[in-house]
């Protein structure tokens, strides 16, 4: 599966600024709200430096990076659950995405429009926040008058039961995101076929250009006890700008802040990556070296599948390498003396890192 990000904001903040610079593609970006109508889709390979070093060690010339979705949505306004702007049904098009970036403004040029005329970095994540939370509450009516819930304590079916989506209704009528809650494992798996908005993990990018933009920003942003602990902010700087940022007062570490400038804004998208503990296998030979995404906690057999399903259908076993042995010894013919290669089998919980040769028969 090919993980998908959507890019949300209000209309004119730098969306689409943004989409280019990571994917570096040319969509228009201009300086009018509702620039972006339907949506643009990039594909952006996940940059990982180990792979040079595996390559280098295993004497292959071809680096194939894994690649995520990232998909640039149109402006979302007060009301657009009620059909103010261009409406929710770019809402939909946030539901199959597997993470949200919201772009925030925080640059104070007043040349560029600002759909409500201040900047004012608070109210606009509220308002877009409440959107979310209103098309969520919206599919809960739904979920319920179409009367498939679980009736009762031994209805062992994937359906999800009332009293599980009245917590959902009380949670968002309370003006709270679902991600906040604490679900059991079983509660998770029901609700995520819904493909709930507010569950979705979210990444603040807030688009600045000086130093004034950052105190004015990350003072509000953070004054502001909205915000839980699974909240990722990055701060992005503007392209024109190269004024360093020195005199920083916050306690950057806790608050999970990171400083990325336009030229690295595609570390981003390894930053969501790591928000939705998404974990990197390897395989390798001289033909190619290749990264792969997967989830963790996630064993040997189910991710077999991502490269081929007879990987799976006829596993034997998974012979493995650490990447810190391939690195040490950059040598197979010795890893393999030093009986440095495991054999794994299908409930093997692979590891960050791991370099795999799936055996198979089929
Ligand atoms: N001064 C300044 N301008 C910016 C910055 N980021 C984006 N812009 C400009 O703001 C305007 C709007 O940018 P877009 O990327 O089109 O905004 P968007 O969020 O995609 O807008 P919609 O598609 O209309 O929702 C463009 O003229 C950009 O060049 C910034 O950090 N500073
Ligand atoms: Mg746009």
């Amino acid at each position: 599966m090919v993980y998908k990000f959507g890019i949300i904001g209000l209309p004119n903040v730098g969306k689409s600024a943004l989409f280019n610079k990571i994917t570096k593609l040319n969509i228009p970006s201009k300086n009018f709200p509702f620039c972006t109508i339907d949506p643009n889709i990039g594909v952006v390979s996940v940059f990982d430096g180990r792979l040079k070093k595996i390559a280098y060690c295993v004497s292959s010339k071809n680096i194939v990076y894994s690649i995520v979705t990232l998909i640039d949505i149109a402006g979302l306004v007060k009301g657009a659950s009620k059909g103010e702007g261009l409406g929710n049904k770019f809402l939909e098009k946030i539901r199959e995405c597997n993470a949200l970036i919201h772009v925030v403004r925080c640059f104070k040029n007043t040349n560029i429009i600002h759909i409500y005329n201040d900047i004012n970095p608070i109210r606009d994540i509220d308002i877009i926040n409440t959107e979310l939370l209103l098309s969520d509450l919206d599919l809960c009516e739904r979920i319920i008058k179409k009367g498939s819930l679980r009736q009762s304590a031994n209805d062992r079916n994937q359906k999800v039961s009332l009293n599980l989506i009245n917590r959902c209704i009380r949670q968002l009528q309370s003006g709270f995101a679902l991600r906040d809650i604490i679900f059991s494992k079983d509660e998770w798996k029901k609700l995520k076929q819904y493909q709930f908005l507010t569950l979705k993990p979210v990444i603040y990018i807030l688009n600045m250009e000086s130093n004034i933009d950052i105190d004015f920003s990350l003072d509000n942003v953070f004054k502001n006890n909205n915000f839980n602990k699974s909240t990722v902010f990055s701060i992005i700087l503007n392209e024109n700008n190269n004024t360093k940022i020195n005199n920083m007062n916050y306690e950057l570490s806790k608050k999970n802040i990171f400083y990325i400038d336009f030229i690295n804004c595609n570390t981003i998208i390894k930053k969501v990556c790591d928000a939705l503990k998404l974990k990197m296998f390897f395989t390798a030979g001289p033909k190619e070296v290749r990264s792969w995404i997967f989830k963790k906690g996630e064993t040997a057999l189910q991710i077999s599948k991502l490269i081929h399903t007879d990987f799976s259908k006829g596993f034997i076993r998974a012979q493995i390498i650490s990447y810190d042995d391939l690195i040490k010894y950059c040598n197979i013919s010795k890893i393999r003396k030093l009986g440095k290669i495991r054999s794994e089998g299908k409930k093997y919980i692979v590891q960050d890192g791991d370099i795999i040769n799936f055996l198979f028969n089929i």
